[in-house]
């Protein structure tokens, strides 16, 4: 086809698919409301109008995406790809339109034709494809890997239903699917012509090949076919636009047929919907493994469509097979995906008939590995018959594996059954089982943690053999964020003000916010700060009013814990200071206290009673401080339903205190932390996660510590914790249960809370009791800073001017210098 004839500039400009100036995007706009939502004015809805914006922005990043897709394969450039089981990408209008540099020419445009652009953004659904910071880890990494220019690929799954909606209905949280795509998705492109087939189930045979080589081949009982949709990721001012490819699962034809020829209509129907199943929903859990047969498919699935992409992509450049290493380096966000080391090998061994040696030497070159969790309830393990009868040449050669590691292992420590017992891929001592992060730490050449504390543990705990085994394999990569979501997008009015005293350069370089310092006590430079900060609140607290029904007061303290629901996060922890608060409002109602508001947000897994139960306590708590007159408005606790992305961008740059109070040793990393200091928030938190670093950062007169360390957490636990002790002591505590277990928060209802409460006075394995004290005095401490609002917002102010190192950016050139070796690749703009 030759395109030579028309002009590069006219094909550029056919219909108005790249200008940036206001008056051609509002005239691309009007273009794409007729041509693609075909409608007028009169008669298009919200949605028809987010329609034809989302479409004039795509055509400005294909341009991009063409061109970048066009320079990586002239270069054969060397590429990562982040393989995870959940992108949490959130609403992508307006991260393209930021990261494209027309925010305020599209939003100018657009009141010009009498539309807010504020409202087009609300209408986006959401793509909820994660449950908490693992899944938006991976978002921002994608936008920063764009960012710096850095081949790469997004792999995941194109889950139907994403993370369920939260409704709550009487106190309870209730779920309802989320039908994401309902409205359609104009942000991706289906390539059905780079579809894949994957086999599932069925037995192994054995054979001797044409060289009289001794062989094995997967005989499935079951084909399904993977349809890659692609959605491009733009940098931020950059014209790299890499690609996020997520997997559908549908039948194949040709397994239809056979059922059709033979007249078994309903019989074809039916396969092809449980075909159709494995991609239907995402596992809403959190730091847990369920062990359900669909998941380990779902994981089976993309990791196998994903690697038979890349050998597509390989031969496509005319690489050969022994490349693969060179061309790819392959993420593994923690142990989702880890079924790759196995499936590159099968694929390499069987397909492509490569010797063993060669095989492993370019699987463990492909593969890193990130540990997210310490919680044993989140390592994986799969019953060894299911994984069987689902991946059955896969055992086979897991089997292998792991006798060569095994082998390995004596040589380095002979005469140490323990410790190969321990080591394992597979776990013999009751029913057996396949450890997969032991399978992603042999199969792996690096393997990281996700904070400096949480390497440390992995290392001295739960990898401590791994650790001893290869040290080299070892590196910490601290969490990032991104601060074109997370500020320039969501904090406009701060970046702003950021931007008029040191300029822009720190959207791409966080560490220059350091600059700020020079402003700290600089009175107007501060009343600027403040005055933002009141009016984001104050925006906060309209739409309090507008979907709680809840009047909250904007000079109240906004003391914010926005995560997940686990008992290890201690929700209930902050409810305790609540409680206690109200009992000394009780207690003497004239008693001189700073006014604050409490708002959580957060969904629980749907199968976890205790953090349900938690929420249903929030709320009942709620019901009865935010009107008891005694109070007379100085408390407020709010419960804001459906915690996703959208909302998390509005609730960031109003809070004053972030609550980051997990129990010391359980919370890998946490990210909610950086974006809320980043968003100059003071944190009160424990020596927990990331939160060390921040600490470190910011300096430890601008953060509130309490709590016990690790390791007197693990002390207590050797040594027989007993909660009682404290709930007999300490008499607030004994106040706070009491009045919780009498049934005053439940009309009466002594039964509702026992299992919490009884939980905490028999069991507390988060260690609330012990914490206690520590956090009261601490958040004692809190209200007393806030009564000097000079003092608080210098406080602010030094919280997000050291808060550089967490940037993405800084993660993923740790990433890319230390694992990956990895280089920027320059895109430029040729054709259209
Ligand atoms: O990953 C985040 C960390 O910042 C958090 O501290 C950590 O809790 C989180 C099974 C997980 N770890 N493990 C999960 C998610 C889904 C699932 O099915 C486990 N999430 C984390 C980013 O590093």
């Amino acid at each position: 086809l030759s395109l030579d004839a028309i002009d590069l500039q006219d094909r550029c400009e056919l219909s108005n698919r790249t200008g940036m100036d206001s008056e051609t995007l509002k005239r691309a706009f009007l273009n794409n409301l007729f041509y693609v939502q075909g409608k007028f004015p009169a008669l298009a809805t919200t949605n028809d109008y987010y329609m034809a914006l989302a479409y004039t922005v795509r055509d400005r990043l294909l341009q991009r995406w063409i061109n970048t897709a066009a320079t990586y394969t002239e270069l054969g450039s060397r590429t990562v790809a982040y393989f995870s089981a959940e992108f949490l990408m959130g609403p992508h209008l307006g991260n393209n339109l930021i990261n494209l540099g027309i925010y305020d020419q599209v939003e100018q445009g657009m009141a010009e034709l009498g539309l807010s652009l504020d409202e087009l953004q609300e209408e986006e659904e959401e793509p909820g494809l994660g449950n908490g910071g693992l899944g938006r880890l991976a978002a921002c990494y994608l936008d920063s890997l764009a960012t710096l220019d850095i081949p790469s690929l997004g792999y995941g799954i194109r889950y139907e239903f994403g993370i369920f909606d939260q409704d709550i209905r009487d106190g309870w949280q209730v779920e309802r699917t989320d039908k994401w795509l309902s409205a359609g998705n104009p942000w991706e492109i289906a390539r059905p012509e780079w579809s894949v087939e994957i086999k599932l189930g069925g037995h192994t045979e054995h054979y001797t090949d044409d060289h009289g080589n001794y062989r094995s081949r997967w005989v499935p009982d079951q084909v399904v076919k993977g349809i890659p949709y692609d959605t491009p990721i733009l940098g931020y001012q950059t014209n790299t636009a890499n690609t996020l490819r997520l997997w559908t699962a549908e039948a194949p034809e040709s397994f239809d047929f056979r059922s059709f020829n033979s007249g078994d209509y309903l019989g074809a129907v039916y396969e092809k919907m449980i075909s159709e199943n494995i991609s239907k929903v995402l596992y809403p859990n959190d730091d847990s493994s369920q062990g359900k047969q669909l998941r380990l498919t779902q994981q089976f699935f993309f990791v196998s469509c994903s690697l038979q992409d890349m050998i597509r992509i390989l031969h496509g450049q005319n690489l050969p097979l022994e490349n693969f290493h060179k061309k790819f380096a392959v993420q593994l966000n923690d142990t989702h995906p880890a079924i790759s080391v196995v499936e590159l090998m099968r694929l390499l061994i069987d397909h492509h008939q490569m010797d063993w040696e060669q095989a492993w030497t370019i699987t463990h070159q492909t593969f890193a590995y990130t540990n997210h969790t310490l919680l044993p309830e989140a390592l994986e393990r799969w019953p060894i018959e299911l994984f069987g009868s689902l991946l059955p040449r896969h055992l086979e050669l897991i089997y292998e594996i792991n006798q060569r590691f095994l082998d390995e292992v004596r040589i380095k420590f002979p005469d140490d059954e323990e410790r190969m017992i321990r080591m394992s891929l597979i776990d013999e001592s009751g029913e057996r089982y396949v450890r997969m992060a032991h399978l992603a730490c042999v199969g792996s050449h690096a393997i990281n943690g996700v904070a400096a504390l949480h390497t440390e543990l992995l290392q001295k705990d739960v990898l401590r053999d791994f650790y001893e085994m290869y040290p080299h394999k070892f590196t910490n990569k601290t969490n990032g964020v991104t601060p074109r979501r997370f500020m320039v997008l969501s904090n406009s009015q701060l970046s702003k003000l950021i931007t008029s005293k040191i300029g822009d350069s720190w959207i791409k370089n966080l560490k220059e916010l350091q600059q700020l310092e020079q402003f700290v006590d600089d009175a107007g430079f501060q009343v600027e700060w403040r005055r933002i900060k009141q009016h984001s609140k104050t925006e906060l607290a309209t739409y309090i009013q507008n979907n709680n029904n809840i009047t909250v007061d904007p000079d109240s303290l906004f003391d914010i814990q926005a995560k997940r629901f686990h008992e290890y996060k201690r929700q209930h922890l902050s409810l305790l200071h609540i409680v206690t608060l109200y009992n000394r409002i009780k207690a003497n109602p004239d008693i001189e206290i700073t006014p604050r508001t409490f708002i959580f947000g957060g969904k629980a897994a749907p199968g976890y009673f205790m953090a349900k139960l938690i929420i249903k306590l929030i709320n009942s708590v709620g019901n009865v401080v935010n009107r008891d007159p005694d109070v007379r408005g100085r408390l407020k606790v709010v419960f804001l339903k459906d915690y996703n992305v959208k909302l998390a961008q509005r609730i960031y740059p109003a809070a004053d205190l972030s609550e980051q109070i997990s129990t010391a040793g359980k919370e890998a990393s946490g990210t909610g932390n950086m974006k809320f200091a980043l968003n100059g928030a003071l944190t009160i938190g424990t020596l927990d996660g990331a939160n060390v670093e921040i600490r470190e950062e910011v300096g430890e007169e601008n953060f509130f510590l309490f709590g016990l360390t690790t390791e007197e957490v693990y002390h207590k636990r050797a040594h027989g914790y007993r909660s009682r002790d404290y709930y007999h002591t300490n008499a607030e505590l004994k106040l706070a249960i009491d009045r919780i277990a009498s049934g005053f928060f439940s009309q009466g209802d002594a039964e509702l809370f026992r299992p919490l409460v009884d939980d905490l006075l028999n069991q507390d394995q988060y260690f609330l009791f012990a914490d206690y004290a520590s956090y009261i005095a601490c958040q004692d401490q809190v209200a007393a800073v806030y009564k000097d609002q000079t003092k608080w917002t210098r406080m602010s102010i030094l919280n997000a001017a050291r808060m550089g190192k967490f940037s993405s950016d800084r993660s993923i050139e740790d990433y890319c210098r230390d694992i990956w070796k990895v280089e920027p690749v320059n895109v430029e703009l040729r054709q259209c």
